[in-house]
């Protein structure tokens, strides 16, 4: 069975899919295993790890030893073509679909295809929209982009139909690590009304009751970061898995 309809089939039985985001940057090389020991004992379905900006030439060996050191699925959340590993179980194939930078809408595609057609990695092609989330993201400084204010319904949607109709199999509205606010709760049921493919909300959601109420607004993959580097307890992490498989 293909990692995304592992992921599926969670999203079927558990209502949402809890996803750890793990950055493999030389920052987070002393805390790596720690991290990925709370996500192990935390209830979550899977790992997304990949960074805006990778420091050093150790991406590989990192994505390595998380794979050794846990059993849930790892999917490469790519920050570039070049953040690829036949370690992992897939790559999310994101287009920047919210920008009109050719570099993220196909060029970095082109670039990474024959590796991933040589180490034969499962791709999840998904559109990726960011939203305004109240800070200056990284994605927005490294991808030359501008975010979509949140207050633009209609231009949201409109993104996130494209999206579909390009033939993505899941939309991921981001709105930036480390966000002052999360996308909003009626961009999320507003969305989820029209569109047939499952949304992934990232971006500024760190507590039970946010990622409680993206769920019951039709939310079907939830994924956290900075809250899992701040050091949590188990108990913390669990409450908010618990959130999201309400
Ligand atoms: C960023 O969606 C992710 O790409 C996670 O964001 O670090 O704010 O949880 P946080």
């Amino acid at each position: 069975m293909s990692t995304f309809s592992k992921l599926e089939q969670i999203r079927t039985s558990r209502g949402a899919v809890a996803i750890a985001l793990l950055d493999p940057d030389k920052k987070n090389d002393n805390g790596l295993l720690n991290m990925l020991h709370l996500v192990n004992e935390s209830d979550f379905d899977a790992i997304f790890i990949g960074g805006s900006l990778i420091s050093d030439n150790e991406f590989e060996s990192r994505i390595e030893e998380v794979t050794k050191n846990t059993d849930l699925p790892v999917i490469i959340f790519p920050g570039s073509s070049s953040q690829l590993s036949q370690h992992a179980d897939a790559v999310l194939f994101l287009s920047l679909i919210s920008g009109r930078n050719p570099q993220y809408l196909i060029g970095e595609h082109v670039k990474s295809a024959p590796i991933i057609h040589n180490i034969n990695l499962e791709t999840i092609p998904t559109a990726y929209i960011l939203l305004d989330g109240g800070v200056r993201s990284s994605v927005e400084v490294m991808s030359n982009t501008s975010p979509i204010p949140m207050n633009k319904h209609d231009i949201i949607l409109a993104h996130a139909l494209a999206g579909e109709y390009l033939g993505n199999r899941l939309v991921f509205l981001e709105a930036g690590s480390g966000a002052e606010n999360h996308a909003a709760s009626e961009v999320v049921s507003n969305i989820s009304k029209q569109l047939h493919i499952p949304i992934v909300v990232g971006g500024g959601v760190n507590t039970p009751a946010s990622a409680r109420t993206l769920v019951s607004s039709g939310a079907g993959y939830i994924v956290t970061g900075t809250k899992i580097e701040e050091n949590p307890s188990i108990k913390e992490l669990q409450e908010f898995t618990n959130a999201v498989h309400q």
